[in-house]
């Protein structure tokens, strides 16, 4: 028990420095456990800005775009070749990849609200 709950301060201190070097406005971070997380693409762009999932877990990101005020109607994961679109109100689902640990960004499809994915080892 002890041991979960040192891992996940480090997992959310790690997290909390990647926001951090994003200049957070913005900056909000998710640690999650793996599974389906949810993302907004809302008008201040990505939220939350920062998604970090344990090496090994299932990762998901369910996207739903919630205004039409921003350019950002697609995600686009650069290093994975991964381009959706994001139709208002629906949720797109991504698979992200969590076999080794890195740090992966989303973002919209002129890179102007660049978020990100960091896969953590365990
Ligand atoms: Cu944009």
């Amino acid at each position: 028990m002890r041991n979960v709950s040192v891992s996940l301060l480090l997992v959310s201190t790690l997290a909390l420095l990647a926001a951090c070097d994003k200049g957070g406005a913005s900056g909000n971070a998710t640690v999650a456990a793996g599974g389906a997380v949810p993302v907004t693409a809302g008008s201040d762009g990505f939220k939350p800005s920062s998604v970090t999932f344990p090496q090994g877990s299932a990762g998901k990101l369910v996207f739903t775009r919630t205004t039409d005020d921003t350019c950002a109607t697609e995600v686009v994961f650069p290093e994975l070749n991964i381009k959706k679109e994001l139709p208002k109100g629906q949720p797109v689902t991504v698979d992200v990849p969590t076999d080794k640990a890195q740090t992966l960004t989303f973002q919209c499809g002129m890179g102007m609200y660049k978020s990100s994915v960091v896969i953590a080892t365990k």
